[in-house]
């Protein structure tokens, strides 16, 4: 059974909150945290290891005052890569965000400054996004000659559709503050990203884990699916999770009615 020791990084920084809450950052800051393929190997790693490894709910956050600034544009000039090359390239990327997405741990990302091109595209395959006033998100491939390939058109149009995605694209438009959220970039607008998506976290990882598995990976792919065998998947999930033994004892308590009981916001 792998641990949260094993992981050899150098391009992110890994550290435990508390028992299952993990902080991943982007530890490039020098680079504004530009995605170089090093990068992209190390989340790829992580991601498909964290679950195994005891992770109940991570925070991805980054270090300097930019989340991240996408493909890393210096690497990508110098290498002058083939097609064949960058479609390869894109793959990895492909593999890194499909393991965040469907690897079945909630992960919140905590933004700051640019969430541009390739960084949207990382933030946009997390669970749950916090902002603050100062974030702001862009898709600046278009004046750089260049076209999304970190899932962008996939998960980047399912938050805001895709008028928006490509009027961003063409127009180099920029969102950020409330407009943002309220277009679904971000679903939380805070001071203090970092705190508030460790506060998110703490509260995920109170879940059950296989209830976070199927919230964290069943949702995405029952929207890939038909409404048809969405709805054959989610009866399935559901048989599964909601007759899992870890959850009887929460029944339980609200059947005494010593459970929490859901009230309005005050
Ligand atoms: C970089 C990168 C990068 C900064 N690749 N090195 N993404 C973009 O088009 C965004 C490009 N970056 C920017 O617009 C700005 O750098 C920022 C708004 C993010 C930050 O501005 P600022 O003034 O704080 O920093 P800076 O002076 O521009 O950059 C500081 C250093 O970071 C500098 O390196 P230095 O060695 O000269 O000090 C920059 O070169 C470096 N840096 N951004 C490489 N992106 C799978 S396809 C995805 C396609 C895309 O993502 S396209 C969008 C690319």
């Amino acid at each position: 059974m792998p641990s949260i020791t094993d992981f050899a990084l150098q391009n992110l920084r890994l550290e435990e909150d508390s028992p299952g809450v993990w902080i991943v950052t982007l530890n490039r800051p020098d680079k504004r945290n530009a995605l170089n393929a090093d990068t992209i190997e190390e989340l790829v790693t992580l991601f498909s290891g964290a679950a195994r490894a005891g992770a109940r709910a991570i925070v991805l956050a980054a270090e300097g005052p930019h989340f991240c600034a996408g493909l890393d544009l210096v690497e990508h000039h110098q290498a002058d890569r083939s097609p064949a090359d960058f479609w390869q390239l894109c793959l990895r990327w492909h593999e890194a965000f499909n393991k965040m997405e469907y690897g079945g741990v909630p992960i919140i990302a905590a933004l700051k400054g640019a969430v541009v091109g390739g960084g949207l595209e990382l933030a946009s395959a997390a669970h749950v996004r916090v902002a603050d006033a100062g974030t702001y998100f862009a898709l600046p491939e278009g004046q750089r000659g260049l076209f999304t390939g970190g899932g962008a058109t996939i998960r980047v149009t399912d938050l805001i559709g895709k008028s928006r995605m490509i009027d961003m694209m063409l127009t180099g438009r920029v969102y950020q503050g409330q407009e943002a959220v309220d277009l679904g970039l971000a679903q939380y607008l805070v001071e203090d990203t970092l705190s508030h998506a460790l506060t998110l976290a703490r509260r995920c990882a109170e879940n059950l884990p296989l209830t976070n598995f199927a919230i964290c990976s069943g949702v995405s792919h029952m929207q890939n699916m038909s409404a048809l065998d969405a709805a054959y998947a989610e009866a399935c999930v559901a048989g599964i999770v909601n007759t899992q033994p870890e959850a009887r004892a929460r029944l339980a308590a609200f059947a005494d009615k010593s459970g929490a009981r859901i009230r309005p916001n005050t």
